[in-house]
């Protein structure tokens, strides 16, 4: 009878190498030198492996928030500008400081900034698989620093303006501490019912409305409520969860969120919880395109699309609206391989084919052709074009396919879906198959700050129209709000059938608390200071208080033109991250996360821009 031997069988009383019997203490000590040898490369030769790090260093304490001037900030500002700069990020480093592997890998691709570098390489060869998918190629740490929150001086003379920034931090305090108190560590209050929101769009994750205040309870100073949420972040911030997530919403709100956290306050505990959950999104990409899954079990890895998307496709704001992160990502990890996957995204639809310029919402990730030919700058499209002109804002004004991307798509948009009604009111429609659907969404009001944004930096014949063109449709979106009982406006509004700016179905009627129309308020001012944004602002401070405040926090309403209550029971968290912040910024001086410096995450989360030449100014600092 034959018998196979199991594999460690052989070492019974010795080993057999090439024949020759060894004795057990042979075998013993060659194994124990081999084992002496790898420990002592892994500690002497990478000490700067963020793998290494993550064992052997202790993340850095909470920075101390002081209370500084009028605005509510506790943050110090950058090297150079007269204060003692806080630990983390933002300081400066000596060459002393630069690590091994910052060396080698400056040896090797010179003192490029990574994601410079990345651009090119994914330009030269896409398919070239990298080291870096396995880990193998690890970079040193960002080189990036973070800018100043609020330069020097700035406060503002105006009275009014500082207490209509009081009011927006009272409501703050006001949804947080009810938050707090009823729904701690879920994801959303349920301000009438008193209880925790769980929403299917973050599967088992929990603490979405923690994250998602971080970077706004720490701008408006609110200290106390900023050292609770990092409490919680440190013990119960969990990404092992067994549950399918929205890889968007879950890199806008939790990715973004940390990472800004981590930007503003230096705090080494953010930077980590955003790379683990960065690699636990790494999965979604593994498409035959690289074009995401909508959808990954954070456990397992799998993952798919929306049932309701047409033919299985991804979804364009989706698949589009990952770029910033994932690139700082790359910048706080120093490993290229998060901006690789959004560079990859990047190449596939710069490549396709557009109709008429334009670009649907639908994107097979298996076959990289597009789904139904729905067009739209609000829901399903709007953010895509939104990280387009921020990427290019982001990369300090270098990244000039995404610059070129954007003016195209934009020229498109302007040819085939911008439109003016009957009483001279512009307004962005939707597209299906080439037939007009006279409609905009609360969602497309974004875009008057983006156009804004991105109008300094557009063909030189085309600045000026773009800025008029922002400025058209904010009061648009203004007069969606005016037109209500309530002046908040609704979900989506109409241009047909005798309908001018108002919500004629009843399922479009409902307001969620969204943002985008005070953040192109916040914009648009910021770029004009004409006073009509910051008093049309104020007008959405009042109709919030007035009709979605409730006994215990802020709720959405069901019918914005019925000022009887009809709460929708939910507090989202981007009320806290977005709405709420912005209107405190268009109430702040122009130095508070000034454009020239961050850039807003789709979430309103601000991430620096990355400067061109980082390293060289960093060591001239120093000297
Ligand atoms: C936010 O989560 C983001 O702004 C996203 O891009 C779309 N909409 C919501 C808020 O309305």
């Amino acid at each position: 009878m034959t018998r196979r031997l199991c594999s460690g069988s052989g070492l019974g009383l010795g080993s057999r190498f090439g024949g020759v019997r060894l004795s057990k203490r042979f075998v013993f000590l060659i194994l124990l030198s081999a084992l002496v040898t790898v420990c002592f490369g892994a500690i002497f030769f990478l000490p700067d492996s963020v793998r290494l790090r993550r064992f052997f260093l202790l993340p850095a304490e909470p920075q101390r928030i002081d209370s500084a001037g009028g605005s509510g900030l506790g943050l110090a500002p950058g090297p150079g500008r007269g204060r003692a700069a806080p630990a983390g990020p933002r300081h400066s480093q000596t060459e002393a400081h630069i690590g091994p592997a910052r060396r080698r890998e400056e040896d090797r691709f010179g003192k490029e900034p990574v994601l410079e570098r990345i651009r090119q390489e994914v330009t030269e060869s896409e398919h070239r698989l990298k080291g870096s998918e396995n880990g193998a190629e690890v970079l040193e740490a960002s080189n990036s620093r973070s800018p100043p929150l609020l330069e020097a001086g700035t406060e503002s003379a105006d009275q009014d303006v500082r207490s209509h920034r009081e009011k927006v931090k009272e409501m703050m305090k006001f949804a947080w501490d009810n938050y707090r108190q009823y729904a701690w560590g879920t994801n959303e209050l349920k301000p009438l019912s008193k209880s925790g929101h769980t929403s299917g769009l973050f599967g088992g994750l929990l603490g979405a409305t923690i994250v998602d205040s971080l970077d706004t309870l720490y701008i408006m100073g609110l200290q106390e409520e900023f050292r609770e949420a990092r409490e919680w972040v440190e013990s119960n911030l969990d990404f092992n969860v067994n549950g399918e997530v929205s890889v968007f919403e879950v890199t806008i709100r939790f990715v973004g969120g940390l990472l800004s956290a981590y930007y503003l306050t230096g705090d080494e505990l953010f930077k980590m919880k955003a790379i683990e959950l960065g690699e636990k999104l790494l999965p979604a990409f593994n498409t035959p395109t690289g074009i995401p899954w909508a959808l990954i079990n954070l456990r397992s890895g799998v993952g798919r699309n929306w049932g309701w998307a047409s033919g299985g496709s991804s979804i364009l704001a989706e698949l589009g609206t990952l770029h910033l992160e994932f690139v700082h990502l790359s910048e706080v990890s120093g490993n290229p391989k998060f901006a690789e996957k959004v560079m990859k995204i990047r190449k596939v639809l710069n490549r396709l084919e557009k109709p008429h310029g334009l670009y649907p919402n639908y994107l097979s990730p298996v076959t990289g052709h597009w789904g139904q030919h729905h067009v739209s700058i609000g829901g399903l499209g709007d953010s895509f074009y939104e990280y387009l002109i921020k990427a290019w804002l982001m990369s300090d004004k270098t990244d000039e396919e995404a610059k070129t991307m954007y003016y195209e798509a934009l020229q498109a948009i302007e040819a085939n879906l911008v439109r003016k009604s009957a009483s001279g009111l512009t307004y962005i429609a939707e597209w299906r198959g080439g037939i007009l659907d006279h409609k905009m969404g609360h969602l497309t009001c974004f875009s008057g700050g983006m156009l804004a944004m991105g109008a300094d930096d557009a063909p030189t014949d085309l600045s000026k129209h773009y800025m008029e063109l922002a400025a058209e449709i904010t009061i648009t979106c203004h007069e969606s709000y005016r037109r209500s009982a309530t002046k908040l406006g609704p979900e989506a509004f109409r241009f047909d059938g005798g309908a001018d700016a108002v919500a004629t179905r009843m399922n479009d009627k409902y307001y969620i608390l969204r943002p985008e129309v005070v953040e192109t308020y916040m914009h648009m001012w910021r770029f004009t200071h004409d006073p009509r944004y910051r008093e049309w602002g104020w007008e959405a401070v009042q109709a919030l208080e007035q009709h979605c405040r409730v006994e215990t926090g802020f709720s959405g309403i069901r019918d914005v033109y019925s000022t009887l209550p009809h709460h929708d029971d939910v507090q989202q968290s981007f009320f806290l991250a977005e709405t709420l912040k912005y209107l405190y910024i268009l109430f702040s001086e122009d130095e508070l996360l000034s454009p020239e410096h961050w850039v807003f995450n789709t979430e309103a989360h601000p991430l620096p821009v990355i400067q061109r030449n980082t390293q060289e100014q960093v060591i001239t600092n120093d000297q």
